[in-house]
Protein backbone atom coordinates (compact mmCIF):
# COMPACT_ATOMS: atom_id res chain seq x y z
CA UNK A 1 0.00 0.00 0.00
CA UNK A 2 1.26 3.67 -0.92
CA UNK A 3 0.59 6.30 1.36
CA UNK A 4 0.07 9.95 0.64
CA UNK A 5 1.61 12.39 3.32
CA UNK A 6 0.09 15.34 3.82
CA UNK A 7 2.61 16.99 6.22
CA UNK A 8 1.18 19.75 7.93
CA UNK A 9 3.61 22.28 9.83
CA UNK A 10 3.24 25.82 11.85
CA UNK A 11 2.11 28.47 9.54
CA UNK A 12 1.17 26.44 6.77
CA UNK A 13 -1.31 24.53 8.99
CA UNK A 14 -4.36 27.36 8.13
CA UNK A 15 -3.89 26.76 4.42
CA UNK A 16 -4.22 23.20 4.48
CA UNK A 17 -6.96 23.10 6.73
CA UNK A 18 -9.81 23.41 4.56
CA UNK A 19 -8.11 20.99 2.33
CA UNK A 20 -7.37 18.62 4.89
CA UNK A 21 -10.94 18.72 6.54
CA UNK A 22 -12.24 17.59 3.17
CA UNK A 23 -9.92 14.58 3.25
CA UNK A 24 -11.13 13.51 6.64
CA UNK A 25 -14.77 14.05 5.27
CA UNK A 26 -14.25 11.85 2.49
CA UNK A 27 -12.52 9.29 4.77
CA UNK A 28 -14.92 9.64 7.64
CA UNK A 29 -16.91 6.74 6.94
CA UNK A 30 -13.54 4.27 7.10
CA UNK A 31 -11.98 5.62 10.24
CA UNK A 32 -9.65 3.25 9.64
CA UNK A 33 -8.24 4.43 6.85
CA UNK A 34 -6.81 7.61 8.93
CA UNK A 35 -3.56 6.90 10.42
CA UNK A 36 -1.95 8.92 13.45
CA UNK A 37 1.89 9.04 12.52
CA UNK A 38 4.30 9.24 15.37
CA UNK A 39 5.57 12.03 14.40
CA UNK A 40 3.15 14.44 15.82
CA UNK A 41 2.82 17.21 12.81
CA UNK A 42 2.05 14.72 9.49
CA UNK A 43 -1.08 12.53 8.82
CA UNK A 44 -1.06 9.79 6.38
CA UNK A 45 -4.39 9.17 4.48
CA UNK A 46 -4.88 6.01 2.82
CA UNK A 47 -5.57 7.02 -1.11
CA UNK A 48 -5.55 4.13 -3.53
CA UNK A 49 -2.79 5.34 -6.53
CA UNK A 50 -3.67 4.83 -9.81
CA UNK A 51 -1.58 5.31 -12.95
CA UNK A 52 -3.80 5.49 -16.60
CA UNK A 53 -1.29 5.39 -19.21
CA UNK A 54 -2.21 6.28 -22.82
CA UNK A 55 0.50 4.62 -25.53
CA UNK A 56 -1.59 5.06 -28.86
CA UNK A 57 -1.39 1.58 -29.84
CA UNK A 58 -5.48 1.18 -29.36
CA UNK A 59 -7.15 3.10 -32.24
CA UNK A 60 -5.48 3.94 -35.98
CA UNK A 61 -6.02 7.45 -37.58
CA UNK A 62 -3.77 7.36 -40.70
CA UNK A 63 -4.80 11.13 -41.49
CA UNK A 64 -4.10 14.76 -40.17
CA UNK A 65 -8.12 15.96 -40.15
CA UNK A 66 -9.77 17.03 -37.34
CA UNK A 67 -11.60 14.02 -35.49
CA UNK A 68 -12.52 12.12 -32.35
CA UNK A 69 -10.52 9.14 -31.56
CA UNK A 70 -11.25 6.36 -29.22
CA UNK A 71 -7.87 5.48 -27.45
CA UNK A 72 -7.43 3.19 -24.14
CA UNK A 73 -8.27 5.35 -21.67
CA UNK A 74 -10.96 7.66 -23.10
CA UNK A 75 -11.34 9.54 -26.68
CA UNK A 76 -9.07 12.39 -27.50
CA UNK A 77 -9.89 15.07 -30.37
CA UNK A 78 -7.01 15.02 -32.95
CA UNK A 79 -6.65 18.34 -34.38
CA UNK A 80 -3.96 17.86 -37.43
CA UNK A 81 -2.52 15.51 -35.77
CA UNK A 82 -2.73 11.35 -36.48
CA UNK A 83 -1.49 7.98 -35.12
CA UNK A 84 1.80 7.43 -36.78
CA UNK A 85 4.07 4.23 -37.18
CA UNK A 86 6.50 5.42 -40.04
CA UNK A 87 10.19 4.75 -38.90
CA UNK A 88 10.61 8.81 -38.82
CA UNK A 89 7.65 8.90 -35.98
CA UNK A 90 9.63 8.73 -32.81
CA UNK A 91 7.55 5.87 -30.77
CA UNK A 92 7.49 3.64 -27.64
CA UNK A 93 5.63 0.21 -28.97
CA UNK A 94 4.52 0.44 -32.56
CA UNK A 95 2.55 3.98 -32.35
CA UNK A 96 2.68 7.12 -31.42
CA UNK A 97 0.91 11.00 -32.18
CA UNK A 98 2.34 12.97 -35.11
CA UNK A 99 1.27 16.48 -34.51
CA UNK A 100 1.55 18.35 -36.96
CA UNK A 101 0.12 22.15 -37.06
CA UNK A 102 -2.93 21.85 -34.27
CA UNK A 103 -3.38 20.23 -30.81
CA UNK A 104 -4.74 17.45 -29.27
CA UNK A 105 -7.60 17.11 -26.90
CA UNK A 106 -8.91 14.80 -24.13
CA UNK A 107 -12.80 14.42 -24.53
CA UNK A 108 -13.13 13.27 -20.70
CA UNK A 109 -11.80 14.65 -17.38
CA UNK A 110 -9.78 12.91 -14.74
CA UNK A 111 -10.08 13.64 -10.41
CA UNK A 112 -7.01 13.50 -8.30
CA UNK A 113 -4.52 13.81 -10.60
CA UNK A 114 -1.14 14.66 -8.79
CA UNK A 115 0.84 14.44 -12.18
CA UNK A 116 0.95 14.02 -16.02
CA UNK A 117 3.92 12.67 -17.26
CA UNK A 118 4.86 11.84 -21.15
CA UNK A 119 7.21 11.20 -24.24
CA UNK A 120 8.11 13.98 -26.41
CA UNK A 121 10.66 14.33 -29.48
CA UNK A 122 10.77 15.51 -33.00
CA UNK A 123 9.71 13.92 -36.29
CA UNK A 124 12.24 12.86 -38.51
CA UNK A 125 14.22 15.92 -39.88
CA UNK A 126 11.81 18.20 -39.16
CA UNK A 127 13.25 21.88 -38.20
CA UNK A 128 12.89 22.70 -34.65
CA UNK A 129 9.41 23.18 -32.87
CA UNK A 130 7.64 24.28 -30.26
CA UNK A 131 4.27 23.29 -27.84
CA UNK A 132 2.70 23.51 -24.90
CA UNK A 133 0.75 21.28 -22.43
CA UNK A 134 -2.18 22.92 -21.54
CA UNK A 135 -4.86 22.10 -18.49
CA UNK A 136 -8.71 22.67 -18.63
CA UNK A 137 -10.13 22.49 -15.35
CA UNK A 138 -14.10 23.34 -16.78
CA UNK A 139 -14.58 20.15 -19.43
CA UNK A 140 -12.59 21.35 -22.16
CA UNK A 141 -13.91 25.06 -22.17
CA UNK A 142 -10.43 27.29 -21.13
CA UNK A 143 -7.08 26.12 -21.13
CA UNK A 144 -3.93 27.21 -19.47
CA UNK A 145 -0.31 26.67 -20.00
CA UNK A 146 1.72 23.98 -17.68
CA UNK A 147 5.16 25.16 -17.12
CA UNK A 148 7.03 26.54 -20.30
CA UNK A 149 7.25 26.02 -23.67
CA UNK A 150 8.43 22.45 -25.11
CA UNK A 151 11.17 22.87 -28.05
CA UNK A 152 12.05 19.79 -30.14
CA UNK A 153 15.30 19.28 -31.58
CA UNK A 154 15.84 16.24 -31.88
CA UNK A 155 14.15 12.62 -33.08
CA UNK A 156 14.93 11.36 -29.78
CA UNK A 157 11.64 10.47 -27.27
CA UNK A 158 12.32 12.18 -23.92
CA UNK A 159 9.92 11.66 -21.06
CA UNK A 160 8.76 14.52 -18.68
CA UNK A 161 6.79 14.51 -15.65
CA UNK A 162 4.69 17.81 -14.54
CA UNK A 163 2.99 18.03 -11.21
CA UNK A 164 0.03 19.36 -11.08
CA UNK A 165 -1.92 20.75 -8.41
CA UNK A 166 -5.19 19.61 -8.33
CA UNK A 167 -8.60 20.40 -6.64
CA UNK A 168 -11.20 18.67 -9.44
CA UNK A 169 -11.52 17.36 -12.60
CA UNK A 170 -9.12 17.96 -15.29
CA UNK A 171 -7.84 17.46 -18.99
CA UNK A 172 -5.08 18.10 -20.71
CA UNK A 173 -4.03 19.47 -23.94
CA UNK A 174 -0.84 19.49 -26.28
CA UNK A 175 -0.67 22.28 -28.86
CA UNK A 176 1.90 22.90 -31.03
CA UNK A 177 2.96 26.38 -31.28
CA UNK A 178 1.49 29.15 -33.95
CA UNK A 179 5.11 30.76 -34.25
CA UNK A 180 6.95 27.73 -35.47
CA UNK A 181 7.41 26.29 -38.92
CA UNK A 182 3.82 25.03 -40.01
CA UNK A 183 5.35 21.81 -41.70
CA UNK A 184 7.83 20.86 -38.43
CA UNK A 185 5.67 17.87 -36.59
CA UNK A 186 6.53 17.15 -32.79
CA UNK A 187 5.76 13.16 -31.79
CA UNK A 188 3.96 12.47 -28.19
CA UNK A 189 3.45 9.20 -26.38
CA UNK A 190 2.69 7.26 -23.24
CA UNK A 191 0.89 10.16 -21.66
CA UNK A 192 0.65 8.89 -18.18
CA UNK A 193 -1.88 10.43 -15.73
CA UNK A 194 -1.35 9.74 -12.27
CA UNK A 195 -3.26 10.36 -8.90
CA UNK A 196 -4.82 9.19 -6.21
CA UNK A 197 -8.16 7.84 -5.10
CA UNK A 198 -11.23 7.10 -7.84
CA UNK A 199 -10.22 8.85 -11.45
CA UNK A 200 -13.80 9.33 -11.76
CA UNK A 201 -12.72 8.67 -15.80
CA UNK A 202 -15.91 8.60 -17.63
CA UNK A 203 -14.69 7.29 -20.73
CA UNK A 204 -16.29 7.90 -24.20
CA UNK A 205 -19.76 7.01 -25.08
CA UNK A 206 -18.21 5.30 -28.15
CA UNK A 207 -15.21 3.43 -26.47
CA UNK A 208 -14.87 0.35 -28.73
CA UNK A 209 -16.63 -2.36 -26.22
CA UNK A 210 -19.58 0.23 -25.74
CA UNK A 211 -20.64 1.04 -29.15
CA UNK A 212 -23.00 3.25 -28.62
CA UNK A 213 -24.08 6.19 -25.72
CA UNK A 214 -26.62 3.91 -24.47
CA UNK A 215 -24.57 1.00 -24.67
CA UNK A 216 -24.44 -2.15 -26.68
CA UNK A 217 -23.67 -1.32 -30.23
CA UNK A 218 -25.32 -0.06 -33.11
CA UNK A 219 -29.04 -1.31 -33.86
CA UNK A 220 -28.28 -3.05 -36.84
CA UNK A 221 -26.98 -6.76 -36.81
CA UNK A 222 -23.52 -7.67 -38.48
CA UNK A 223 -23.70 -11.14 -40.97
CA UNK A 224 -22.78 -14.03 -38.17
CA UNK A 225 -19.54 -15.85 -38.72
CA UNK A 226 -17.46 -18.96 -37.59
CA UNK A 227 -14.01 -19.05 -36.59
CA UNK A 228 -10.64 -19.30 -39.21
CA UNK A 229 -8.21 -20.79 -37.61
CA UNK A 230 -4.76 -19.84 -38.32
CA UNK A 231 -1.21 -20.96 -37.08
CA UNK A 232 -0.89 -18.52 -34.46
CA UNK A 233 -3.63 -20.60 -32.40
CA UNK A 234 -2.97 -22.39 -29.63
CA UNK A 235 -2.30 -25.70 -29.92
CA UNK A 236 -5.20 -27.47 -29.19
CA UNK A 237 -3.83 -30.03 -26.45
CA UNK A 238 -0.92 -30.35 -24.39
CA UNK A 239 1.54 -27.22 -23.48
CA UNK A 240 -0.05 -23.98 -23.95
CA UNK A 241 -3.51 -25.20 -25.08
CA UNK A 242 -6.38 -23.30 -23.85
CA UNK A 243 -7.57 -25.74 -21.24
CA UNK A 244 -4.52 -27.32 -19.96
CA UNK A 245 -5.18 -26.85 -16.69
CA UNK A 246 -8.61 -28.58 -17.21
CA UNK A 247 -12.03 -28.08 -17.86
CA UNK A 248 -13.58 -26.93 -14.52
CA UNK A 249 -17.59 -27.41 -15.57
CA UNK A 250 -17.22 -30.65 -17.13
CA UNK A 251 -18.12 -29.10 -20.09
CA UNK A 252 -20.02 -31.20 -23.35
CA UNK A 253 -21.65 -30.97 -26.43
CA UNK A 254 -24.41 -32.69 -25.69
CA UNK A 255 -25.20 -30.50 -22.26
CA UNK A 256 -27.00 -26.84 -23.46
CA UNK A 257 -26.49 -25.24 -20.47
CA UNK A 258 -22.68 -26.37 -20.33
CA UNK A 259 -22.10 -26.71 -23.87
CA UNK A 260 -18.12 -27.27 -24.76
CA UNK A 261 -17.10 -24.85 -27.49
CA UNK A 262 -13.48 -25.11 -29.16
CA UNK A 263 -12.84 -21.34 -30.59
CA UNK A 264 -9.35 -22.49 -30.99
CA UNK A 265 -8.30 -18.65 -30.00
CA UNK A 266 -9.95 -19.89 -26.76
CA UNK A 267 -12.39 -22.69 -25.37
CA UNK A 268 -15.56 -21.82 -22.96
CA UNK A 269 -17.99 -23.34 -21.90
CA UNK A 270 -21.66 -21.68 -23.16
CA UNK A 271 -25.14 -21.59 -21.72
CA UNK A 272 -28.02 -21.58 -24.03
CA UNK A 273 -30.16 -20.49 -21.08
CA UNK A 274 -28.36 -17.27 -20.25
CA UNK A 275 -27.31 -16.41 -23.93
CA UNK A 276 -23.66 -16.01 -22.75
CA UNK A 277 -20.07 -17.98 -21.29
CA UNK A 278 -20.23 -19.78 -18.23
CA UNK A 279 -16.87 -19.70 -19.00
CA UNK A 280 -13.72 -18.86 -21.13
CA UNK A 281 -10.37 -20.48 -20.68
CA UNK A 282 -7.07 -19.28 -23.15
CA UNK A 283 -3.05 -18.78 -22.84
CA UNK A 284 -1.71 -16.21 -23.66
CA UNK A 285 2.08 -15.81 -24.67
CA UNK A 286 4.13 -13.18 -26.59
CA UNK A 287 3.11 -14.80 -29.88
CA UNK A 288 -0.36 -13.45 -28.96
CA UNK A 289 0.24 -10.02 -28.41
CA UNK A 290 2.02 -8.87 -31.26
CA UNK A 291 -0.19 -6.30 -32.43
CA UNK A 292 0.10 -7.14 -35.84
CA UNK A 293 -3.53 -5.82 -36.13
CA UNK A 294 -5.58 -3.31 -33.80
CA UNK A 295 -8.87 -4.33 -32.20
CA UNK A 296 -11.09 -4.83 -35.22
CA UNK A 297 -14.70 -4.44 -33.17
CA UNK A 298 -16.33 -6.74 -35.71
CA UNK A 299 -18.78 -7.68 -33.28
CA UNK A 300 -20.88 -11.07 -34.78
CA UNK A 301 -23.14 -13.65 -33.91
CA UNK A 302 -20.99 -17.04 -33.60
CA UNK A 303 -22.56 -19.55 -36.48
CA UNK A 304 -21.00 -22.80 -34.68
CA UNK A 305 -23.93 -22.64 -32.05
CA UNK A 306 -26.43 -25.53 -32.34
CA UNK A 307 -29.63 -24.51 -34.51
CA UNK A 308 -31.62 -25.27 -31.34
CA UNK A 309 -29.77 -22.43 -29.64
CA UNK A 310 -30.76 -18.44 -30.04
CA UNK A 311 -27.80 -16.67 -31.77
CA UNK A 312 -27.19 -13.65 -30.01
CA UNK A 313 -26.28 -10.71 -32.44
CA UNK A 314 -24.56 -7.53 -32.61
CA UNK A 315 -26.84 -5.51 -31.55
CA UNK A 316 -28.19 -7.48 -29.22
CA UNK A 317 -27.09 -5.37 -26.44
CA UNK A 318 -28.35 -1.91 -27.97
CA UNK A 319 -29.56 0.21 -25.37
CA UNK A 320 -28.96 -1.79 -22.57
CA UNK A 321 -26.77 0.22 -20.77
CA UNK A 322 -24.31 -2.91 -20.46
CA UNK A 323 -21.05 -3.53 -22.51
CA UNK A 324 -20.55 -6.18 -24.83
CA UNK A 325 -17.66 -7.58 -22.32
CA UNK A 326 -15.46 -9.68 -23.89
CA UNK A 327 -14.41 -12.78 -21.71
CA UNK A 328 -10.89 -13.35 -23.67
CA UNK A 329 -10.15 -9.56 -25.13
CA UNK A 330 -9.02 -8.40 -28.08
CA UNK A 331 -5.91 -7.17 -27.17
CA UNK A 332 -4.69 -10.64 -25.80
CA UNK A 333 -4.95 -11.22 -29.38
CA UNK A 334 -3.39 -9.71 -32.00
CA UNK A 335 -1.15 -11.87 -33.89
CA UNK A 336 -3.30 -11.60 -36.92
CA UNK A 337 -7.41 -11.33 -38.10
CA UNK A 338 -8.56 -14.24 -37.93
CA UNK A 339 -7.25 -14.33 -34.23
CA UNK A 340 -8.74 -10.83 -33.08
CA UNK A 341 -11.86 -11.82 -35.27
CA UNK A 342 -12.69 -14.71 -32.94
CA UNK A 343 -12.67 -12.29 -29.74
CA UNK A 344 -15.33 -10.58 -31.44
CA UNK A 345 -17.62 -13.28 -31.46
CA UNK A 346 -20.71 -12.74 -29.64
CA UNK A 347 -20.67 -16.14 -27.88
CA UNK A 348 -17.45 -14.18 -25.85
CA UNK A 349 -19.30 -11.39 -24.41
CA UNK A 350 -21.22 -10.98 -21.52
CA UNK A 351 -23.34 -8.14 -20.64
CA UNK A 352 -20.71 -5.93 -18.43
CA UNK A 353 -21.38 -2.89 -16.63
CA UNK A 354 -19.39 -0.63 -18.69
CA UNK A 355 -16.91 1.06 -15.72
CA UNK A 356 -16.66 -2.76 -14.87
CA UNK A 357 -15.73 -3.68 -18.38
CA UNK A 358 -13.96 -0.30 -19.59
CA UNK A 359 -11.83 0.47 -16.25
CA UNK A 360 -11.67 -2.10 -13.30
CA UNK A 361 -10.91 -5.20 -15.98
CA UNK A 362 -9.59 -3.37 -18.72
CA UNK A 363 -6.80 -2.19 -16.41
CA UNK A 364 -6.51 -6.08 -15.21
CA UNK A 365 -6.05 -7.18 -18.85
CA UNK A 366 -3.40 -4.84 -19.11
CA UNK A 367 -1.65 -5.66 -16.15
CA UNK A 368 -1.92 -9.63 -17.27
CA UNK A 369 0.00 -8.43 -20.31
CA UNK A 370 2.25 -6.56 -18.59
CA UNK A 371 3.31 -9.86 -16.97
CA UNK A 372 3.86 -11.20 -21.00
CA UNK A 373 6.39 -8.54 -21.45
CA UNK A 374 7.96 -9.24 -18.45
CA UNK A 375 9.11 -12.65 -19.68
CA UNK A 376 6.16 -14.78 -18.65
CA UNK A 377 3.00 -17.20 -20.15
CA UNK A 378 -0.15 -16.78 -18.66
CA UNK A 379 -3.50 -19.31 -18.45
CA UNK A 380 -6.63 -17.41 -17.64
CA UNK A 381 -10.26 -18.26 -16.82
CA UNK A 382 -12.67 -15.78 -17.02
CA UNK A 383 -16.10 -16.49 -16.23
CA UNK A 384 -19.44 -14.98 -14.65
CA UNK A 385 -21.98 -15.95 -12.57
CA UNK A 386 -25.76 -15.33 -11.08
CA UNK A 387 -28.57 -12.75 -12.31
CA UNK A 388 -28.72 -9.12 -11.98
CA UNK A 389 -26.31 -6.38 -12.88
CA UNK A 390 -26.22 -2.39 -12.92
CA UNK A 391 -25.49 -0.75 -15.72
CA UNK A 392 -25.24 2.70 -16.96
CA UNK A 393 -28.99 3.15 -17.50
CA UNK A 394 -30.29 3.53 -13.81
CA UNK A 395 -29.09 2.56 -10.37
CA UNK A 396 -32.07 -0.71 -10.95
CA UNK A 397 -31.06 -4.10 -11.03
CA UNK A 398 -31.60 -5.77 -14.56
CA UNK A 399 -31.91 -9.28 -14.79
CA UNK A 400 -31.95 -9.58 -18.02
CA UNK A 401 -31.63 -7.71 -21.85
CA UNK A 402 -32.43 -8.67 -25.32
CA UNK A 403 -36.37 -9.55 -24.59
CA UNK A 404 -34.92 -11.79 -21.46
CA UNK A 405 -32.50 -13.88 -23.99
CA UNK A 406 -29.60 -12.65 -22.67
CA UNK A 407 -28.94 -12.95 -18.75
CA UNK A 408 -26.90 -10.39 -16.91
CA UNK A 409 -24.76 -11.91 -14.37
CA UNK A 410 -24.51 -10.62 -10.58
CA UNK A 411 -20.98 -11.09 -10.97
CA UNK A 412 -17.90 -11.27 -13.12
CA UNK A 413 -14.53 -13.25 -12.09
CA UNK A 414 -11.45 -13.85 -13.41
CA UNK A 415 -8.27 -16.11 -11.98
CA UNK A 416 -5.07 -16.43 -13.99
CA UNK A 417 -1.59 -18.70 -13.27
CA UNK A 418 1.49 -16.98 -14.67
CA UNK A 419 4.29 -19.12 -14.64
CA UNK A 420 7.86 -17.76 -16.05
CA UNK A 421 8.04 -19.03 -20.50
CA UNK A 422 9.32 -22.06 -20.65
CA UNK A 423 8.07 -25.83 -21.79
CA UNK A 424 6.36 -28.86 -19.44
CA UNK A 425 3.62 -25.95 -18.03
CA UNK A 426 1.82 -28.40 -16.42
CA UNK A 427 4.29 -29.88 -13.87
CA UNK A 428 6.27 -26.82 -13.48
CA UNK A 429 2.88 -24.89 -11.89
CA UNK A 430 3.38 -28.05 -9.98
CA UNK A 431 6.86 -27.85 -8.80
CA UNK A 432 7.60 -24.25 -9.27
CA UNK A 433 7.75 -21.52 -6.10
CA UNK A 434 7.57 -18.96 -9.03
CA UNK A 435 3.97 -19.52 -9.78
CA UNK A 436 1.70 -16.84 -9.12
CA UNK A 437 -2.16 -16.52 -8.88
CA UNK A 438 -4.54 -14.00 -9.68
CA UNK A 439 -7.83 -14.64 -8.54
CA UNK A 440 -10.66 -11.96 -8.93
CA UNK A 441 -14.50 -11.59 -8.42
CA UNK A 442 -16.48 -8.57 -8.96
CA UNK A 443 -19.96 -7.26 -8.71
CA UNK A 444 -21.31 -6.51 -12.09
CA UNK A 445 -21.89 -2.98 -10.90
CA UNK A 446 -21.51 0.41 -12.68
CA UNK A 447 -19.90 2.07 -9.77
CA UNK A 448 -17.46 -0.96 -9.47
CA UNK A 449 -13.88 0.31 -8.07
CA UNK A 450 -11.27 1.07 -11.00
CA UNK A 451 -8.97 -0.77 -8.69
CA UNK A 452 -8.98 -4.45 -9.67
CA UNK A 453 -7.01 -5.54 -6.33
CA UNK A 454 -10.02 -4.07 -4.63
CA UNK A 455 -11.54 -7.61 -5.50
CA UNK A 456 -8.85 -10.63 -5.04
CA UNK A 457 -10.22 -13.52 -3.48
CA UNK A 458 -9.19 -16.93 -3.55
CA UNK A 459 -9.62 -19.17 -6.42
CA UNK A 460 -11.29 -21.49 -3.76
CA UNK A 461 -13.94 -19.12 -3.08
CA UNK A 462 -15.01 -18.56 -6.63
CA UNK A 463 -14.94 -22.45 -7.03
CA UNK A 464 -17.51 -22.40 -4.32
CA UNK A 465 -19.45 -19.54 -5.67
CA UNK A 466 -19.44 -20.99 -9.06
CA UNK A 467 -20.85 -24.19 -7.67
CA UNK A 468 -23.13 -23.19 -5.41
CA UNK A 469 -24.81 -20.71 -7.92
CA UNK A 470 -25.17 -23.07 -10.82
CA UNK A 471 -25.85 -26.33 -8.53
CA UNK A 472 -23.09 -28.25 -10.03
CA UNK A 473 -19.31 -29.43 -9.44
CA UNK A 474 -16.64 -26.61 -10.01
CA UNK A 475 -13.03 -27.56 -10.00
CA UNK A 476 -10.61 -25.29 -11.80
CA UNK A 477 -7.36 -26.18 -12.18
CA UNK A 478 -8.54 -29.57 -12.19
CA UNK A 479 -5.16 -30.86 -13.73
CA UNK A 480 -3.12 -30.55 -10.94
CA UNK A 481 -2.60 -32.78 -7.96
CA UNK A 482 -5.29 -31.91 -5.29
CA UNK A 483 -2.22 -30.92 -3.11
CA UNK A 484 -1.32 -28.32 -5.32
CA UNK A 485 -4.71 -27.31 -6.29
CA UNK A 486 -4.67 -26.96 -2.19
CA UNK A 487 -1.47 -24.43 -2.29
CA UNK A 488 -2.89 -22.72 -5.18
CA UNK A 489 -6.21 -22.05 -4.17
CA UNK A 490 -6.28 -20.66 -1.24
CA UNK A 491 -3.43 -18.01 -1.93
CA UNK A 492 -5.17 -14.89 -2.02
CA UNK A 493 -5.25 -13.71 -5.79
CA UNK A 494 -3.35 -10.74 -5.58
CA UNK A 495 -0.03 -12.39 -7.29
CA UNK A 496 1.36 -9.43 -9.22
CA1 LIG B 1 3.10 4.01 -28.34
CA1 LIG C 1 4.61 -22.88 -22.15
CA1 LIG D 1 -9.49 -26.69 -8.08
Amino acid sequence: MIFVVLKIKNMKLKFLLIPLLASLAFVSCKKDTLYNNEAADSLKVKLAPYALTEDFEANSKPGYAAADINLKIGSWNFDEALVGNLAADAKNGNYSVRLRSGKISMNFDVSGVSQISFKHGKYGSDATVGWQLLISRDGGSTYTQLGADYTETTNALVTETVSIASTGPVRFQFKKLTTSPAASRINLDDITIIGFGNPGVTLSDTDPDDGGSTGGGSTSPTTPRGVTLGADAPPATGDNSNLLFGNPSNATTVSADNFFIDAGYYVESYSKTRGTPNWVSWHIDATNITNAVKRIDNFAGFTGLPTDFYQVQSNSYVNSGFDRGHNCPSGDRTSSTNANYATFLMTNMIPQAPQNNQQTWNFMEQDLRTQITAGNEVYVIMGSYGTGGIGKNSNAIVNSIDNGRVIVPSNVWKVAIIIPNGNGDLIRAANTGSVKIVAVNTPNRNDTNVSWRTYTTTVRDIEAKVSAANGSPFNLFSNLPQNVQDALETQTGAGI
